[in-house]
This record gives structure tokens, C-alpha cells and sequence, in this order.
């Protein structure tokens, strides 16, 4: 029996969304990342026993614009990319304060196109590894807690939290779904849907 569950990453060009999704995906880190054109999933089967569970990650490019009216532009995402989607990462980069300001665009944009009181949504600070950095842990810390979501520091590069951020979207639409409990989710419980990252399929929307 396999179900599917469908999450998506947003954020500005160049954050490290599609190598936090690799991360998950390969467990590895390329440094020579092709840049995302328009919008693509990769899927991860997690096992348990007899049960599969398809986690569905789509990728987009965070900087694909329309030119509009003169000066005026619009980020244009394919309505494909949000529709039936469960869970949002939201990442922005450590060393990118613009992609730190944009965070609130990319929480408008998403209000538009899904209803947010049904979606998981989590914050994620990627480039962690990197020490100069121009948006702090508290700066990170206060705008998730402005949001009421939970707040993430990643590195692709290293792996840092990278399983443990996508396994918390994935628990929380479990949650959603009334598959687990909530006691369930939290930290200690893990290995409940901690299942084995087990075949990956890379796939291609369009
Ligand atoms: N140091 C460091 N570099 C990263 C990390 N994640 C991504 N990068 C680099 O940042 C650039 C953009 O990454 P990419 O995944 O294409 O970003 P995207 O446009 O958001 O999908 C690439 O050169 C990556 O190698 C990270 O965690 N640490
Ligand atoms: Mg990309």
C-alpha cells in the first residue's frame, strides 16, 4: 500500500533550494548545481513494513519572472506546482539578506494560491555553513515565530537538518491527516515515521 504526500520548496534563486532537495533525495551535495528551470519533483519512498509512503518534493526556480506593464514584475508559477500541495519549505539564504526580505512576498504569493490554514509550512535558514552570514539565528528565530512556524538552520552542503526539516513537514501532514497523533510528532518520536529512505525516482512536471 503506498499513499503520497506533496511538498514544495520556495524561495529566491540561488537560496539552495533544489540542493536541500537533493540533499534529501541522493544524501549528497554538488557543487555544480544546474539552476532550476521552471518547475520539477523529485520523489523520495519511504518504508515501513508493508506501507510505502511517496514523499513528492517540487523544486521551482524562485526567479522566474514575467516583465509586465512597463517596470513592473511578477513571479509566475505554474498553478500545477501548488495544487494539492500539503507542506511548504520556505528557505532563504544565510548570506542573502534579500532573500531574507523576500520571505514575506513568497508568503503573500502562497496565500493567493493555497489555503494556508491547510498547509504545514516551515522556515529554513540554508548556508549555514558558511560564517559570515548577513541574517542572524535571532533575526530567523523572530520571523518564524511572527508566522507561528517552526524555524530550521540547514546546510546542504553538510547535511545539517535537512532529513530532520523535511520529516517534520512530513509528520506534520500526517498529523493533518489523522495518521499520527500529535505525541507522535514530536522529537522523541521520530523513529514512529522515521521509515527508510528506500528507491528515489527523479522526475520532470514540464
Ligand atoms: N555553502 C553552501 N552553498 C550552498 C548550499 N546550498 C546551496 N549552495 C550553493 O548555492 C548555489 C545555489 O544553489 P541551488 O540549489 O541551485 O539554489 P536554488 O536556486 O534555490 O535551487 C549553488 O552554487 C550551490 O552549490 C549550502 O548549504 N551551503
Ligand atoms: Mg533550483
Amino acid at each position: 500500500m503506498s499513499e503520497k504526500v506533496k511538498i514544495l520548496m520556495l524561495g529566491e534563486g540561488a537560496v539552495g533550494k533544489s540542493s536541500l532537495l537533493n540533499r534529501y533525495v541522493d544524501e549528497k551535495f554538488s557543487e555544480n548545481i544546474q539552476a532550476t528551470l521552471g518547475v520539477e519533483y523529485r520523489q523520495k519512498i519511504l518504508t515501513q513494513g508493508e506501507k510505502q509512503l511517496i514523499v513528492q518534493v517540487w523544486d521551482t526556480a524562485g526567479n522566474y519572472w514575467v516583465q509586465c506593464l512597463g517596470q513592473e514584475r511578477f513571479r509566475v508559477i505554474t498553478p500545477i506546482f501548488y495544487r494539492n500541495a500539503q507542506a511548504v519549505s520556505l528557505v532563504y539564504s544565510v548570506v542573502d539578506k534579500n532573500s531574507f526580505q523576500q520571505v514575506q512576498t513568497w508568503i503573500d504569493n502562497l496565500k493567493d494560491q493555497i489555503d494556508c490554514e491547510q498547509v504545514s509550512i516551515v522556515l529554513v535558514a540554508n548556508k549555514c555553513d558558511i560564517a559570515q552570514r548577513e541574517v542572524t539565528t535571532l533575526e530567523g528565530q523572530q520571523l518564524a515565530q511572527k508566522y507561528q512556524i517552526k524555524y530550521f538552520e540547514c546546510s546542504a552542503r553538510t547535511g545539517a537538518q535537512v532529513k530532520e526539516m523535511y520529516t517534520e513537514l512530513v509528520q506534520q501532514i500526517l498529523i493533518r491527516r489523522g495518521q499520527i497523533n500529535s505525541s507522535q510528532g514530536g522529537e522523541k518520536n521520530q523513529q514512529n515515521i522515521q521509515l527508510d529512505g528506500g528507491e528515489t525516482q527523479p522526475q520532470k512536471c514540464c
